[in-house]
């Protein structure tokens, strides 16, 4: 864990080992040049320690771009609490509470939100602690609520975006997209794309999301071992990172790679390699940004719920297009394009971009 510390180019870890329970937090803190860090909190078993820290440490550095380039005064980070076992709801809420007073004690250097394996109802615990430190509460405790319609709407629109360019005109329409993961936001995304004409295909690994899809909204499945070879237009992955790499990516039989999971691609020549394929990659910092995005407007800024989905739609869409035409004019990937975009405004000490 020391080299993966001394290795990162973030600013600083938080780490914490939660006694009661046997649970271990680290919040990482990548940058905070734009502003105190906001990222959500992961809850999750891993197998190994170190894969948790190396988890938060990514993933807030994806945080960083994130928020720059939606143009948003937001640093870079993110918590996870890696659970040792099982905990039944009673435990799992004291840790929660534990960890509400751990965000309280750091007073605002990092703010957080519901993130995989966390819940709005999770944060209406976490913010009885670290009140005004917590994105996302439920409606009813005057959060901004579920992120995930807001999410899957842009993705859709990476989708649409990414479409056009490839397709021209038709954009979406009969074509076929691979959803892999069918969880909170991929739920969100196959309805939004079975609503525009789409052939839908999903892949998950919970038996019961199988059966939900496949038996009573009729899509096709594709096992979990056939996801990268299958033939599709849009491969969309919507569950792990790390999912485009060395082995899966000379398997890829798609035009494109429009997803929602964060950390899509293994390691950054990953994004070379999409392009030497003539997969054209959305990188998943902003395909996936609507969910952030939303929760900032609404609950800072005072969006209603139609103001965040027109917001989140034209940030998606304008980003990914400069993207697009950037990585086209100067011969670099999409992914080396949109970091160029954010860093740029990290580098600007960009002020806040009222369109997006
Ligand atoms: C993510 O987009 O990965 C997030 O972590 C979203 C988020 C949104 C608002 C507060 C915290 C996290």
């Amino acid at each position: 864990m020391d080299e993966l510390i001394k290795a990162w180019d973030g600013e600083c870890v938080i780490v914490s080992h939660d006694r009661p329970s046997g649970a271990w937090i680290f919040i990482a803190i990548h940058s905070t040049k734009l502003g105190p860090a906001i990222g959500g909190t992961r809850m999750k078993h891993y197998s190994e320690l170190k894969d948790a820290l190396e988890d938060a440490q990514r993933l807030a550095a994806g945080m960083t771009y994130k928020w720059a380039a939606a143009g948003l005064r937001g640093g870079g980070g993110k918590a996870v609490i890696a659970l040792d076992h099982p905990l039944d709801q009673q435990e799992r809420a004291s840790l929660l509470r534990r960890y509400g007073t751990l965000v309280r004690k750091h007073r605002g250097l990092f703010l957080t939100g519901p993130d995989l394996g966390t819940s709005s109802e999770d944060m209406d615990i976490i913010a009885q602690e670290a009140p005004s430190l917590v994105f996302g509460r439920t409606l009813e405790a005057g959060g901004g609520g579920n992120p995930a319609p807001f999410t899957a709407r842009g993705i859709f629109t990476a989708l649409e975006t990414t479409a056009q360019r490839l397709f021209g005109k038709g954009g979406l329409s009969g074509k076929k997209i691979l959803v892999q993961g069918a969880g909170s936001v991929g739920r969100e995304l196959i309805h939004l794309l079975q609503g525009c004409g789409c052939e839908v295909l999903f892949s998950d690994i919970e038996e019961e999301t199988v059966r939900l899809h496949r038996n009573e909204k009729g899509l096709s499945f594709v096992p979990p071992e056939a996801v990268y070879e299958t033939a599709c237009d849009i491969f969309a992955p919507c569950a792990v990172g790390g999912v485009l790499n060395e082995e899966s990516i000379p398997r890829l039989r798609c035009r494109a790679v429009v997803g929602g999971a964060n950390n899509q691609l293994a390691a950054p020549e990953d994004a070379r390699r999409l392009q030497d394929r003539g997969v054209l990659y959305a990188p998943d910092f902003v395909a996936n940004s609507g969910g952030a995005i939303a929760l900032i407007g609404i609950e800072t800024r005072g969006w209603s719920r139609e103001e965040a989905m027109r917001r989140v739609v034209k940030a998606v869409r304008d980003n990914l297009e400069a993207i697009y035409r950037t990585a086209d004019h100067e011969g670099i990937s999409t992914d080396e394009a949109a970091r160029r975009l954010a860093q740029r405004r990290i580098d600007e000490g960009a002020p806040e971009n009222e369109d997006s």
